[in-house]
């Protein structure tokens, strides 16, 4: 059985959500953030103290675009994966790491000296020029998103997943609003998907009590 360590909405949400779409069978550790602090015991699982987490059997993924490729590949290869023959195997690679290697990375530096820093050590113009990158960085998704519906492959992969978990933390630093006119429609639709919605309601029921 899968296992998954998750804080909410934090990257893991990524894995979650694709658990959902491929409907396979998994356990939901979800631990109050940061696990370093809240859950000493999960060090010796993943000592850099991060989430996700992803186990499956003897197999650890620790990185959450690893982690989508991961499942992709061994449980979706038809559903959430593109296959290596494709030709869109490598657009496809490439969207799915670019959601967070190049996206979600200069947002998670701006929550962390925005919104998680003690009120001395915010830094607001940092924040604000990190979150005008990730505004032009965006620029390549809404020119592919004006042109289609999903971003690779023509149909919905984890390429739209990892993207999508950017898009969410935008909300967090209240520059949702500022999203692209195609980039935004996309979001909105990619909330009404079953597996969206499936996925916030597992991560709110296995929430450790507060
Ligand atoms: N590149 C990694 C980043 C993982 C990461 O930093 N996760 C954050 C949550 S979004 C975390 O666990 N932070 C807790 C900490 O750094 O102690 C990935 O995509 O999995």
């Amino acid at each position: 059985m899968i296992e998954l360590y998750h804080c909410q909405d934090a990257r893991s949400f990524r894995c979650l959500w694709a658990l959902e779409e491929l409907a396979v069978p998994y356990t939901l550790h979800v631990m109050a953030f940061p696990p370093r602090a809240t859950t000493p015991d999960y060090l010796s699982k993943n000592p850099t103290g991060t989430v996700p987490l992803l186990m499956d059997g003897e197999v650890r993924v620790a990185e959450s675009a690893a982690a989508l490729e991961y499942l992709a590949t061994k449980y979706g290869a038809a559903t959430l994966g593109v296959s290596p023959d494709d030709d869109d195997y490598g657009d496809w690679l490439t969207w799915t790491h670019y959601g967070e290697a190049t996206l979600t990375a200069p947002l998670a530096i701006a929550l962390r000296y925005g919104a998680f820093a003690s009120e001395a050590k915010r830094l607001p113009d940092v924040v604000e020029d990190l979150c005008g990158l990730f505004l032009d960085r965006l620029g390549v998704v809404e020119a592919r998103l004006a042109e289609q519906d999903f971003l690779s492959a023509g149909r919905f992969t984890t390429a739209d997943i990892s993207v999508a978990y950017a898009l969410l933390l935008s909300r967090f630093l209240g520059i949702e609003q500022r999203l692209p006119p195609a980039t935004g429609a996309c979001w909105q639709r990619l909330q009404e998907r079953p597996a969206y919605s499936a996925a916030r309601k597992a991560q709110k029921a296995h929430a450790p009590a507060a």
